[in-house]
């Protein structure tokens, strides 16, 4: 059993309920977490506004920034524990779960230390007036994270509101919270003040609906479904709150004829079987010159059929996914893409020896004959690739751009000038010209635009969202 960290301590739900975690990797349950209510979000809520007003708000920038590097490093001491957690609870391969703890140790590293690095300004005005613009804390931010990348997510989400002096109210997913309530325990011991940091375990229409909603926060970031983003939005409009939503995305490799196969093949791959392709910037749609179209689709298959989904043990390319209902999603969306008439390129395989029960879907590369399948367009999220030939700029363009979602792109050209037209022609929040991926790319300003989401996280950026602006105005005349 697992419990929730509230102003400094592990509590449980207050009227004792509790979740089951199951193991996506046979299906068993594992262990249980608190089903936390709003009476539990009222107290984290509340202990998080004391924290504002005692120690914690009273910390410097440098303090700060000192125990956020303190926590960074405890992580990366507590490495193989936090990756085996995270695997365990996601079924995530080791190799990738080790991965995901180095980018959440690097998130406290890099907030840690810019967190005395945020200046404010000083703006000319008229005669005998002084102006400067400084820097606040938003007061209490709440956190809503999914569980694709539980300790990913929580650095990313949690390290720059703490940097810029908030305290922070976090509802993890109920499907995978493990690893993000053993970094808030590591965050208490190296002294972090009790209430800067909490965590409500729970379900997403009761704890996840109560935090969101909550009258005493003043910012929510959330990551998950478009669904719940909107009502994200709804409630945070009601407290006329800012909220930073990241939404999923349906991103495209655009591949010109004379594109480099030796970079362009393991990273389309890479792109979209990586943690099974639970990622929100999954490269889930591939669009090819009509030209090299039959070559690059063979030399892609014969990378693609190499493609093992198994047990984090066994530590493959794929896990399973997250839980049933991902399962039966990606499933129902292979069978709509063999209705379609979507021709199967290549499929991966699922290794001998996984246990039964557990949510082991085929990897598959689908090519299309024309943009008629909701598999283009919608997301699946699971290791599914769609292919579609183009013919010329403007048609990959246009069809990059043929979906709601605009979180990523990539551009696969040794034209600098297409690299450039293209890159700026597609419509989301990141492109990459000859790559895909950056792993993690802490650095690097990062959301969506359209049915993506809106606001930035991620690098020096989200600094500024999760903070406000005060302009102080003095006259020093006589
Ligand atoms: O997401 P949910 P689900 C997409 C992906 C996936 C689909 C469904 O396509 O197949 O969403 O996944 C909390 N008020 N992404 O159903 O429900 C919930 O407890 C407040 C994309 O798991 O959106 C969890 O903590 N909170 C994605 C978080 O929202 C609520 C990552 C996400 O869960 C809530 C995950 C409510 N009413 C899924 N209902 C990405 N962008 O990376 C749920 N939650």
């Amino acid at each position: 059993m697992t419990q929730m960290i509230i102003n400094g301590q592990q509590a449980d739900a207050r009227d004792g309920r509790t979740i089951d975690v199951v193991s996506p990797v046979d299906g068993a349950v594992f262990t249980t977490i608190p089903r936390g209510q709003q009476a539990d979000v009222d107290a984290a809520v509340k202990a998080a506004r004391a924290a504002l007003d005692g120690d914690w708000g009273r910390m410097t920038a440098l303090e700060r920034g000192r125990l956020m590097l303190r926590l960074g490093e405890s992580v990366l001491a507590h490495h193989e524990e936090l990756a085996q957690l995270e695997s365990r609870d996601t079924g995530k391969p080791m190799s990738t779960a080790r991965g995901d703890i180095t980018v959440l140790a690097r998130y406290f590293e890099f907030y840690g230390g810019a967190a005395d690095k945020v200046h404010g300004q000083t703006i000319p005005f008229q005669k005998d007036y002084s102006v400067q613009l400084i820097r606040e804390p938003l007061g209490v931010t709440a956190h809503i994270i999914p569980w694709n990348y539980p300790a990913q997510m929580f650095g990313r989400s949690v390290a720059p509101a703490l940097a810029m002096g908030n305290a922070s109210v976090v509802k993890p997913a109920e499907d995978a919270c493990l690893s993000i309530i053993r970094v808030a325990e590591l965050a208490l011991e190296v002294g972090f003040p009790a209430g800067a940091l909490n965590v409500v375990t729970g379900l997403g229409e009761e704890a996840g609906a109560s935090l969101s909603r909550h009258p005493d926060i003043n910012f929510i970031t959330f990551t998950g479904s478009n669904e719940v983003g909107v009502l994200i939005q709804q409630a945070a409009a009601v407290n006329a709150v800012k909220c930073v939503l990241e939404l999923g995305g349906k991103s495209a490799h655009i591949v010109f004829d004379d594109a480099n196969y030796k970079l362009a093949i393991p990273a389309i791959v890479k792109g979209i079987v990586h943690n099974t392709g639970q990622t929100c910037t999954a490269g889930s749609r591939l669009l090819v010159q009509k030209g090299i179209y039959a070559d690059f689709m063979k030399a892609l298959a014969a990378e693609f059929s190499k493609v093992r989904a198994g047990t984090p043990d066994m530590d493959l390319t794929c896990g399973p996914v997250v839980n049933k209902a991902q399962f039966e999603r990606v499933n129902r969306y292979i069978a709509k893409g063999l209705a379609d008439g979507l021709k199967v390129a290549a499929e991966g395989g699922i290794a001998d020896g996984v246990p039964a029960g557990g949510y082991f879907v085929k990897p598959t590369l689908f090519s299309a004959p024309d943009h008629g399948s909701v598999l283009l367009t919608e997301e699946i999220f699971g290791p599914v690739l769609v292919a579609l030939p183009f013919e010329t700029e403007a048609d990959a363009i246009r069809l990059a751009n043929a979906t709601d979602y605009g979180l990523l792109g990539a551009v696969w050209t040794e034209n600098g000038g297409r690299q450039q037209r293209v890159a700026r022609g597609i419509k989301c929040g990141q492109v990459y010209i000859n790559g895909f991926g950056a792993g993690g790319g802490v650095e690097l300003p990062f959301g969506g635009v359209k049915k993506s989401g809106h606001g930035r996280e991620k690098g020096f950026i989200a600094l500024e969202e999760m903070s406000t602006t005060k302009t102080l105005i003095q006259f020093y005349g006589e």
